[in-house]
């Protein structure tokens, strides 16, 4: 997958902290699924300013090729990334506990005209979708990933279809009913 003979990474996944490990989870899970090489850091925009931005720097030339953030509150973290590098970032507003997330959506998507940050939607859901818009820009110069998403969203309409032929059958007291006990 990665276009190198190492396999050394080619996503870089950053979170402000430990606490957004949990919610970031779905984001390496896809890329691993996928066969993406990536690594995971714990860098903040505001505790680690100097380690953040010496990252971001560094990481065209460490062969990385697209970086996703992931930070909550003033969610700083994908923005900083973004004015130190070329590459495409993506960031993942956390939710809060305060502000449900808002606060992090609203400092992450309002960059400045220049310095794009692709910002997806609040918490795990908002990973997975890093991570599989990560693969599609990957895909873009590598035909087997690509043909690894095809499949990817066939089977996901196959999950679906499934769905709707047993709510067919069932009806929805016993597809409920069977739903929360299996
Ligand atoms: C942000 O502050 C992190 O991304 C995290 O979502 C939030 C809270 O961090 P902790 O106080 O839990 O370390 O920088």
């Amino acid at each position: 997958m990665s276009n190198k003979p190492d396999g050394s990474p080619i996503v870089g996944i950053l979170m402000g902290s430990d606490s957004d490990l949990e919610a970031m989870s779905s984001c390496p899970e896809v890329l691993a699924e996928l066969g993406i090489p990536h690594e995971i850091r714990i860098l903040s925009a505001h505790r680690t300013p100097e380690k953040t931005a010496e990252y971001a720097r560094t990481a065209r030339e460490r062969g990385l090729e697209v970086l996703i953030c992931g930070a909550g509150g003033a969610a700083h973290l994908a923005g900083v990334v973004a004015a130190d590098t070329i590459l495409p970032v993506i960031g993942v507003p956390m939710k809060t506990s305060t502000l449900g997330g808002q606060d992090s959506l609203l400092s992450m998507v309002q960059m400045p005209r220049g310095i794009p940050v692709a910002t997806v939607a609040i918490g795990p859901a908002g990973a997975k979708n890093a991570g599989l818009l990560a693969a599609q820009i990957l895909a873009l110069s590598r035909p087997e990933l690509a043909e690894k998403l095809c499949r990817y969203r066939e089977k996901m309409a196959a999950e679906v279809l499934a769905k709707d032929a047993r709510l067919q059958k069932l009806g929805v007291s016993d597809y409920q009913a069977k739903k929360n006990s299996g």
